[in-house]
C-alpha cells in the first residue's frame, strides 16, 4: 500500500523468488489513498479463499492505517510473516508457529555457516517488532537455533559499546548507518547485519547505495565473519518467506 521506494523493490524481489520456486503470487497493489476498511476486506477476503495459502501485508502502510489492526485481521494459518499475536505468543512459548521471515532467516544463515549460538552471548540491538524482539526470543529457546545468552539493546541503551564489546554475535537491526563500528566488537566476533539503509551516492545512476547498520569496512577487519548488504540478511528474509509459504500449504493440505 503506497509509494514506499524500498517496500516496492523488497516485493518485486518476493515475487520473482516466488516465480522461481514455483509458488504462485499475487500481488494488490493499493495508492497510499486506500481506506483501512478497504484493507481489512481484502484481507478477509483473502482469509476466505481456500486457494491462498499465505497472506503478506507488506509495512509500512501509511499513517492512517492502523498496522496492528490489519495483522490482527490475517487468518493465523495464513500469516506467512508470523506477525499474528496468535503465532507471536506461539512462538514466544516454543508451540509451532510460522516464525518472522528476518529472525528465522538470520537463525539459518549462521547454522547454514557453521556458527551455533548455543551457549553464546548474542547481543540484538534493536527491538522492532518485526526483527529485534522476536529473535531475541527465538535466540533464548532451548532448541538447535537458540539457546543463547541475549541481551536486547535499543535507542534507551546509553552505552551500547559496553554490551556490543562482550558479545560473541553481534546482530545489527537498528535501521540506522552505522550503528556498531570496529571498536565496539570484540576480536573474532561474528557480525550480522540487517539493516538496508539508502545512502545519497551521486556516483550512482539510482542517487544512492545500500548500507547495512554495521560498518563493514571496520568491522570486517576485527570480525572473524560478517554479512554484506545488500546480499546478506535480505535474500535471507525472501527464502524464509518462501519456507512459511509451502509448510502453510502442506499444513492446508493435510500433510503438515
Ligand atoms: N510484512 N513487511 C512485511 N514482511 C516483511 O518480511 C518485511 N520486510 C522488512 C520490511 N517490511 C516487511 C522485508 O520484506 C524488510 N524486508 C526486506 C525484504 C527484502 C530485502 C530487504 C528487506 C532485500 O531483498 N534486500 C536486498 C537488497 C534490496 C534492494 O536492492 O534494496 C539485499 O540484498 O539485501
Amino acid at each position: 500500500v503506497g509509494e514506499d521506494p524500498a517496500s516496492h523493490v523488497y516485493v518485486r524481489n518476493k515475487i520473482a523468488a516466488c516465480a522461481e520456486a514455483g509458488i504462485t503470487s499475487i500481488e494488490h497493489r493499493r495508492d497510499a489513498t486506500l481506506s483501512e476498511a478497504d484493507l481489512l476486506a481484502l484481507v478477509e477476503q483473502l482469509n476466505r479463499d481456500p486457494a491462498v495459502d499465505g497472506i503478506l501485508v507488506q509495512l509500512p502502510l501509511p499513517p492512517h492505517i492502523d498496522s496492528a489492526r490489519v495483522i490482527a485481521t490475517i487468518d493465523p494459518d495464513k500469516d506467512v510473516d508470523g506477525f499474528h499475536p496468535t503465532n507471536v505468543g506461539r512462538m514466544m512459548i516454543g508451540l509451532p508457529a510460522f516464525i518472522p521471515c528476518t529472525p528465522h532467516g538470520v537463525l539459518h544463515l549462521l547454522k547454514r555457516s557453521g556458527i551455533s549460538c548455543s551457549g553464546k552471548h548474542v547481543v540484538v540491538v534493536g527491538r522492532s517488532n518485526i526483527v529485534g524482539r522476536p529473535l531475541a526470543n527465538l535466540l533464548t529457546l532451548k532448541n538447535d537455533l537458540g539457546n543463547a545468552t541475549v541481551t536486547l539493546c535499543h535507542t534507551g541503551t546509553p552505552d551500547l559499546g559496553l554490551f556490543t564489546r562482550q558479545a560473541d554475535i553481534v546482530i545489527a537491526a537498528a535501521g540506522r548507518p552505522n550503528t556498531v563500528t570496529a571498536d565496539m566488537i570484540r576480536e573474532g566476533a561474528v557480525v550480522v547485519d540487517v539493516g538496508v539503509n539508502r545512502i545519497p551516492d551521486a556516483t550512482k545512476k539510482s542517487g544512492f547505495r545500500l548500507v547495512g547498520d554495521a560498518d563493514f569496512a571496520g568491522c570486517s577487519a576485527r570480525a572473524s565473519a560478517i554479512t554484506p548488504v545488500p546480499g546478506g540478511v535480505g535474500p535471507m528474509t525472501i527464502t524464509m518467506l518462501l519456507f512459511n509459504t509451502v509448510e502453510s500449504a502442506r499444513r492446508a493440505a493435510g500433510r503438515g
